[in-house]
């Protein structure tokens, strides 16, 4: 399939800026040049465009809400028109509040060609925090959770009348930083959590065959992927690092599964910040990995 990658210039939902360079940092780690060579067809759009970081605390428990509210109109509608055009999107954060732009467009597109939704996210953290129980009022700890209905009416019903998608799903993996009150959250509402301690106890292999289940050729397969879910010493250019997280042969496995079940139909890269970075370590590992994605690998296997 065609693939279209965009850019979501913006960090409106973090608490660390920065990410805002991230697609230009994914974009000088050669993601477009990789992924042509290994023959796929991809076109960059270049970059969405939105309002400027206001940099102000949080109101009723949401920071700079507006702003994102407006940054994921602009990713829903791109992501739309590229799944319309029967092309794979590729959005490039940014932060990871972009993510209820990207799979409400997903989700609607599913609900029209009477396809189900596997989405994976692949993170440090549960991002199912929600105004009431935020320690920081950061957008990026709610997508997941305004996208199974749990949020403001103007992210829930973003694309109309929400929840765009039910926790059943989502599958979660690399998880190792949920907040007290969150994890409540997650328990009630039977997310499906691989977190690290599963990861280490099963082994990657299992896990993701385990998350990967059941996706046949009517599913609609979306991956997020938070870079922090890699581990800080291997990723350092990301805003909310955690240690414990994920090594290179763990990831890349992760990466080689996905592939092996067909791929994804969409992507989202976010969270990649360069000002914490060295010489655009985050985004060359980002850049490999999405290579192992799209079916990089060392042998032919079948
Ligand atoms: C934390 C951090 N759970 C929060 N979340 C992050 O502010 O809600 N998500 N960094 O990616
Ligand atoms: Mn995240
Ligand atoms: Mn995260
Ligand atoms: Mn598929």
């Amino acid at each position: 399939k065609p693939v279209t990658v965009f850019g979501v210039p913006t960090d409106v939902g973090a608490g660390t800026r920065g990410a805002s360079m991230g697609p230009e940092a994914l974009r000088v780690a050669g993601l477009v040049e990789a992924l042509a060579s290994r023959g796929v067809e991809v076109a960059d759009r270049g970059d969405v465009a939105g309002p400027r970081n206001p940099w102000m605390p949080p109101v009723e428990g949401y920071r700079h809400l507006d702003e994102v509210v407006a940054w994921n109109r602009a990713v829903m509608e791109m992501s739309a028109a590229e799944l319309a055009a029967g092309r794979m999107p590729v959005m490039l954060g940014g932060d990871h509040c972009l993510a209820m732009g990207s799979i409400t467009a997903v989700a609607r597109h599913c609900r029209a060609q009477g396809k189900r939704l596997r989405v994976l996210w692949l993170d440090a953290h549960a991002d199912f925090n929600t105004s009431a129980i935020t320690p920081s009022g950061n957008v990026h700890g709610m997508p997941v959770a305004c996208l199974c209905g749990l949020g403001p009416d103007a992210l829930v019903n973003l694309g109309g009348q929400g929840p765009m998608i039910s926790p059943a799903d989502v599958r979660q993996i690399g998880i190792r930083s949920v907040d007290p009150e969150e994890k409540r959250l997650v328990r009630e509402h039977g997310l499906d959590i691989y977190d690290m301690r599963y990861i280490d106890e099963v082994g990657m292999k299992q896990v993701m065959e385990e998350a990967l289940a059941g996706i046949d050729a009517d599913t609609h397969l979306h991956v997020s992927f938070d870079v922090d879910v890699l581990d800080p010493s291997i990723a350092p250019g990301t805003g909310t690092r955690v240690p414990g997280g994920l090594d290179y042969r763990e990831a890349q496995l992760m990466m080689e599964m996905i592939a092996d079940a067909g791929g994804a139909d969409s992507l989202d890269v976010v969270e990649v910040n360069p000002a914490l970075d060295k010489r655009n370590r985050t985004a060359r590992l980002a850049v490999d990995l999405v290579e192992s994605l799209f079916g990089k690998s060392t042998l032919m296997r079948d």
